[in-house]
Formats: structure tokens, C-alpha cells, sequence
């Protein structure tokens, strides 16, 4: 049986700040707040699956960041998928937060941490430049990567494209998945032709149209052909194909599990690597 079910036990941090100002102390208190705030926040159940309580000693998170350029809907993903929710307002986001959803996927339970972070101008090529620039963020140590496009501006792949590039040349990314998402697919370019429009108007707007899908096209190709990552399209606005981003997902990680390539087999981290762990895996068959 092939199911998705998220039951999503969140927190945003810094709601609260006290446990904000812990973060800011040392790796020890960021665990300890990882703890607190899988205790915290509101339940939810998505496709029918009974409220699972994360058990609270269990530190084997998935552990899932999503990175892209400024306003291509990182957040509102995140916030579709663990609320429901979306809103208009743009507010970029200045602080890591992080959700802790549960997820279901072909009978395995996996419970999930998601990181939103503020947009970060390059992936750091080592420890030492993730301990300088990006404490907590944990972008090293990630499971695994939803790297989010606007599809509506094309122009904003370019930045994941660097991304993916700097984190292949200064990470193993052997058995991490990266999943392409290319966002606000509502704002696309419709092919209807308005009534109102005048031809040249409408000469001038289909041609940029055509040009946006030559270019989404190739975008496609290289992600499946060439980076042989996955690819889907959503939009966070409407709710559509938000939970195929985190299936798609899951099921990338699922399958490295089960095949044995999955976080129980990786290599050590290196030296470099923040000595982080990650020799156990969550699942309950
Ligand atoms: N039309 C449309 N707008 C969207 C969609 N997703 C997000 N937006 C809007 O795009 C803007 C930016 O969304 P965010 O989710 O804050 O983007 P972000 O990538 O988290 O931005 P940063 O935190 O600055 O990196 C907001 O005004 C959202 O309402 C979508 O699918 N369709
Ligand atoms: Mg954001």
C-alpha cells in the first residue's frame, strides 16, 4: 500500500522568546530546543491518519531544509503543508524556523524536521564556514533538500543552480535526495487569448510565453536528465500539489532507506562535517 498521510506536530521558533535566546548559546541548547518544540504546537491531520505523538526521546529526524532565492515561496510551502495556511503578505524570512511534522510513507513512519532559513547567499563549503555564518541552520548535515524555483520568474533557478553546485563540490551528496520544486505554477502564462487583448498585445504576450515554457523546458531537462534529481511543480497559493512535493520527497528517502543506502549506511561525516550524527533511522514498519 503506497500511503502519504502528515500528521504535523510544529512549532514556530522564536514564537516564544525565551527559547529563542537558548539558540543562541550553543549546540547543546539547540538540541534541547528541538525537544521543546516537538512537545509544542497544534496537531494535524492530513489524509485521514490517526494523531501520531513523535516519541520525545527520539532525536532520528529526517531532517529536510528548503533553500531558494528571496520570495519564491519557501515558506508558504512549508506553512501549506503543516497548517493549511497561506497568506498574501510577503514577510521574508529572517530566522530559522523549524516543523516537525509525522509522515507516513508506505507504512513507514518518519518523523520529519523542516527548516526554513533566511536566504543564504552561498552553501558553506565546510564546518567551519557553517559555524561562522550559519550556526543551527544544519544545511550540512541535511537529509535531504527541497531547492524551490518561482516558476513565474525563471531567472530564480539560477540561484539553486549555484547552490546545487557549491553543495556538490564541498558535500557528499551520495544518497542525499534533492527535490527541484518550481513554485507558483498559478501564475503561469495562460494560453487563452483574452478579448480584450489587442493583437499586438496579444503577438508580444505570447511570445514571452513561449519563451518562459522554452525555458521552463530546459529547466526540466537538466534537473531529470542531467542533475537525475526530482521535479515537481506546485503552487503554495492554491494548495496544489504541495503534498506531491513532500511525497515525492518521502518516497526519495523511503526508497534509500529500504534499498540500504539510506542515513544508516552513509559514510562517517567528515572532519569537517560538524560531527554530527547519524547513525539511526526512523521507522516502524
Ligand atoms: N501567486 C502565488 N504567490 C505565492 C505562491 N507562493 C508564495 N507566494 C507569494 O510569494 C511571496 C513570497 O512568499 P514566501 O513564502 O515568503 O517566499 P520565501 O521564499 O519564503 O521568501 P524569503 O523568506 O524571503 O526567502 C508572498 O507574497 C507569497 O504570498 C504561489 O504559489 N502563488
Ligand atoms: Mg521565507
Amino acid at each position: 500500500m503506497n500511503r502519504f498521510d502528515n500528521t504535523s506536530k510544529q512549532d514556530k521558533e522564536g514564537d516564544n522568546d525565551a527559547r529563542g535566546n537558548c539558540t543562541k548559546g550553543n549546540k547543546i541548547l539547540e538540541l534541547d530546543l528541538d525537544y521543546l518544540e516537538r512537545g509544542g504546537g497544534g496537531t494535524l491531520t492530513v489524509g485521514g491518519a490517526p494523531s501520531l505523538e513523535p516519541s520525545p526521546d527520539s532525536l532520528d529526524l529526517v531532517k529536510v531544509v528548503l533553500l531558494g532565492a528571496p520570495a519564491v515561496g519557501k515558506t508558504s510551502i512549508i506553512q501549506q503543508f503543516v497548517w493549511s495556511d497561506f497568506s498574501e503578505e510577503y514577510v521574508p524570512t529572517d530566522r530559522k524556523h523549524t516543523f516537525y511534522p509525522s509522515v507516513i510513507i508506505n507504512e513507514h513512519l518518519y518523523e520529519v524536521k523542516i527548516t526554513d532559513v533566511p536566504v543564504i547567499p552561498y552553501f558553506p563549503i565546510n564546518s567551519y564556514y557553517e559555524w561562522a555564518h550559519y550556526r543551527f541552520y544544519g544545511l550540512r548535515s541535511a537529509t535531504a533538500y527541497i531547492l524551490v524555483f518561482d516558476l513565474s520568474n525563471v531567472e530564480t533557478f539560477q540561484y539553486i543552480r549555484t547552490l546545487r553546485d557549491q553543495m556538490v563540490e564541498s558535500r557528499d551528496m551520495r544518497n542525499v535526495p534533492v527535490l527541484v520544486v518550481g513554485n507558483k505554477q498559478d501564475l503561469l502564462c495562460s494560453n487563452t487569448p483574452s478579448a480584450s487583448s489587442g493583437l499586438q498585445q496579444l503577438a508580444i504576450a505570447e511570445s514571452a510565453c513561449g519563451d518562459s515554457r522554452e525555458k521552463r523546458r530546459n529547466i526540466v531537462n537538466l534537473v531529470r536528465k542531467h542533475w537525475k534529481c526530482g521535479y515537481v511543480e506546485c503552487s503554495a497559493k492554491y494548495n496544489w500539489r504541495v503534498i506531491a512535493v513532500f511525497k515525492e520527497l518521502m518516497e526519495m528517502i523511503d526508497a534509500l532507506e529500504w534499498s540500504g543506502g539510506g542515513r544508516s549506511s552513509e559514510p562517517p561525516p567528515d572532519s569537517s562535517a560538524g560531527g554530527s550524527t547519524q547513525e539511526n533511522r526512523c521507522v516502524i514498519a
